[in-house]
């Protein structure tokens, strides 16, 4: 039997040939970017969601309810899952706190975790290459996860088509303080854990202050990701955007989104390429340091002036 090329395999939505693309493309292999040249002819048709919030709202276990939902409409769903506290290991491994285990069995879910350990500013462009190997394979709705309290989880969020900020009764003061960056991104926001005291007054709260930035009104829903209450009206929200998207009025969703991916794409590959120009300079003006020829000032300054 003849064996497949990665980019067929990708193509014929095969499960391991896109786990081996997108570890290709986390590990930036060469071979990364002739696949991805092979597989990205093709426009985007995807959805992308991107789904945030502090830690331990319940991000994963809403995903799971929205994959669920998604599975019995027939639309195939990947999951990239931006894990904060794992090391990079090849991503091969799901993290801990990916809750979608039970669709292990399910060819039409894709869930994987990726590091954001040591990518410095890299990280939304290999999130990008992830989406366009996920479009590329018939996924229709594309999930990213990230836990929303650095500025890279906001970075991300500007290549979905549409964001849920996830938060919990009684996160006021955490959704507070990151208010500029949480409280502007969302097209959705969600009161997860509705089934604990003080969710109500939270919505309230919510309401309030999504009203203060901008003069939007996006939703405001209270879900109990973990009981199955309030799921249809949060699905029924994620859909009318969706449809919105992909509609001729999302022109403009989906050009912002595509704007977002050609940015961190090309952002990474600067960072990639500098990371190598600097690291080669480096060597050498170290060896001029100790030489006695340059001071560590006039190096630094030789190393920063080159790259302008
Ligand atoms: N009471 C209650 N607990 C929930 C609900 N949804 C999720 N949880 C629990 O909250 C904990 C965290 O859920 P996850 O779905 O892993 O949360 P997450 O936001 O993905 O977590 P990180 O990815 O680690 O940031 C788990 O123990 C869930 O069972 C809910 O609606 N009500
Ligand atoms: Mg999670």
């Amino acid at each position: 039997m003849p064996t497949e090329s990665l980019p067929a395999g990708v193509l014929r939505g095969d499960r391991v040939s896109v786990a081996k693309a997108i570890t290709e493309v986390e590990n930036g292999d060469r071979d990364a970017e002739s696949l991805l040249r092979a597989i990205g002819k093709k426009g985007r048709r995807s959805f992308v969601l991107g789904v945030t919030g502090p830690p331990g709202t319940g991000k994963s276990t809403i995903v799971d309810r929205l994959i669920e939902e998604y599975r019995r409409m027939r639309v195939k769903v990947g999951v990239v899952a931006v894990d904060p506290t794992s090391p990079i290991t090849g991503g091969a491994l799901l993290g801990d706190r990916v809750r979608m285990m039970k669709h292990t069995m399910d060819n039409g879910v894709f869930i994987r975790s990726m590091a954001s350990r040591g990518w410095a500013g890299g990280l939304s462009g290999a999130v990008s290459e992830a989406i366009q190997i996920l479009d590329a394979a018939g996924f229709g709705v594309i999930i990213i996860e990230t836990v929303g309290i650095g500025q890279a989880d906001i970075e991300i969020m500007k290549i979905a088509h549409t964001v849920m900020v996830v938060t919990i009764p009684g996160l006021g003061d955490e959704v507070q303080v990151s208010k500029a960056g949480l409280m502007e991104i969302g097209d959705i926001y969600t009161v997860n854990k509705g089934d604990l005291p003080g969710a109500d007054a939270m919505v309230i709260n919510l309401l309030g202050m999504v009203r203060d930035m901008k003069g939007r009104s996006p939703p405001v829903l209270k879900v109990s990701a973990l009981k199955g209450e309030g799921v249809s009206t949060l699905f029924e929200a994620v859909e009318k955007e969706r449809k919105k998207a992909l509609s001729p009025q999302g022109k403009q969703v989906r050009l912002r989104s595509a704007r977002g991916m050609v940015v961190e794409l090309a952002k990474r590959r600067v960072l990639d390429g500098l990371d190598e120009r600097v690291q080669k300079e480096a060597t050498r003006l170290a060896s001029e340091v100790v030489e006695g020829r340059l001071s560590f000032g006039e190096a630094a300054d030789l190393l920063s002036d080159g790259e302008q």
